[in-house]
């Protein structure tokens, strides 16, 4: 495994993902710095500002060593506003790293770049090379940044890994999640390694879930950086079908593994 990174930026900071990797991030010997349109209370280090702010992003990129690239509109959204923050702010994130000389960025990618994946019949799992179907502009945008990251490994040199992250909840709350739950200890162990691990060819996709017994995406590129997941949503399930019933036929992820974001219909 490589060194521990230097200094780690963490763009969304103050969001859900970015909140739990500054708590548990640092137990594992990370020394970070937040980047967020919103203050970050208690860190001194922190730099507020916006993905189109190309001065911030400048500064912040000061001293770093690594990214974790977060920060983005986390759903589907009118095209425009997709286009801005998803598209070209996380063009400017990866230009401002590549100025800075940063070594690796880890980019919050979704099972969303692939969403219109058609479940498997035989219950087994799509691997990790599958074509990119995006179910959205969102998942379109994840699509950009996957693309992004190639680029900027072949063409300069950066070490990049895409995480296909399923669905990240304190507890798996739908029958979906049974299958795409990421854990937050899951999150920071993933994190971990895809911020440490070996990097194949330049840039690695892997999708991020828990070690879950109804796994749609294969997890061997996620294991190949190290990721060792702990958490399985199968401890929820028999609470969760009792509550909600098994998938039927006419909800939309027994076909498609986007489930509702293949019906978001923009
Ligand atoms: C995502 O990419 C979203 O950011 C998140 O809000 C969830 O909808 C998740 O995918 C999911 O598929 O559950």
């Amino acid at each position: 495994m490589a060194d521990l990174p230097g200094t780690v930026l963490i763009t969304g900071a103050a969001g859900r993902m970015g909140s739990c990797l500054r708590e548990l991030l640092p137990g594992y010997g990370h020394r970070l710095r937040s980047f967020d349109r919103l203050p970050v209370a208690g860190e001194p280090d922190a730099v507020t500002g916006d993905l189109l702010d190309t001065e911030a992003l400048a500064g912040a990129m000061d001293g770093v060593d690594a990214v974790v690239h977060l920060a983005g509109i986390p759903g589907e959204a009118p095209f425009a506003d997709i286009l801005a923050t998803n598209i070209e702010g996380t063009y400017r994130l990866y230009d401002a790293a590549r100025a800075a000389g940063v070594r690796r960025i880890v980019y919050a990618s979704s099972n969303h770049a692939t969403g219109f994946t058609e479940r498997p019949a035989d219950g087994g799992s799509v691997p990790v090379d599958a074509p990119q179907r995006p179910d959205t502009y969102y998942g379109v945008s994840k699509c950009f940044g996957e693309s992004l990251a190639s680029l900027y490994a072949d063409r300069h040199g950066l070490e990049t890994v895409s995480l296909r992250i399923g669905s990240f909840t304190a507890e798996p709350r739908s029958i979906r999640m049974l299958s795409t739950w990421l854990s937050p200890g899951d999150w920071a162990r993933l994190a971990h390694a895809a911020l440490t691990g070996p990097v194949a060819s330049g840039h690695t996709v892997a999708y991020g879930i828990s070690a879950n017994t109804r796994a749609w995406w294969d997890l061997s590129t996620a294991r190949a950086l190290g990721y060792r997941p702990q958490d399985d949503a199968e401890a929820y399930a028999a609470e969760l079908i009792a509550e909600l019933g098994e998938l039927r036929p006419e909800d939309p992820e027994h076909r498609y593994l986007g489930g509702s974001f293949t019906q978001s219909g923009r």
